[in-house]
């Protein structure tokens, strides 16, 4: 059985050194840590003439996106091979979109409606893993 006090040492152990590489950049490994919450795990996505946009990164899970066209034509969303949201035929319309329970990977988001992935909307869904309730958003570069 540990103690109290050794706990802590071991935990101060850890958390030093990750501070420095953090601070120095060495480890490219390293990004932000967000603990992920039940907020997280609904996504909100954003369409426009023509382009899909919001959160675009997401962690693994059952994720339940909220959808709003915030363009002027109709627009929908859904996932290359999975289900497709209801229509939204005008700005500010809104709808949600269930995006099933997603594994750690990268996902096609695009709009159904003739001609609007051709045109710009589509969009990577890059899902993280979750270890221990956080997820790591990798440094860019
Ligand atoms: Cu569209």
């Amino acid at each position: 059985m540990m103690s109290g006090p050794r706990l802590r040492t071991l935990v101060g152990a850890i958390a030093v050194p990750a501070l420095l590489l953090g601070a120095c950049g060495e480890d490219d490994s390293l990004g932000q840590r967000i603990e992920v919450t039940d907020e997280l795990l609904m996504p909100s996505f954003v369409l426009t003439e023509f382009d899909i946009e919001g959160d675009l990164v997401v962690p693994e899970g059952a994720l339940i996106a909220s959808v709003v066209n915030g363009g002027f034509v109709e627009h929908n969303v859904g996932l290359e091979d999975g289900l497709l949201s209801d229509t939204l035929w005008t700005f500010g319309e809104t709808t949600t979109l269930d995006l099933g329970t997603l594994a750690p990977g990268e996902y096609v988001l695009y709009c159904d409606t003739d001609g609007h992935r051709t045109s710009g909307m589509e969009a990577t869904l890059t899902v993280l893993p979750v270890i221990d309730g956080v997820m790591t958003i990798a440094d860019a570069e």
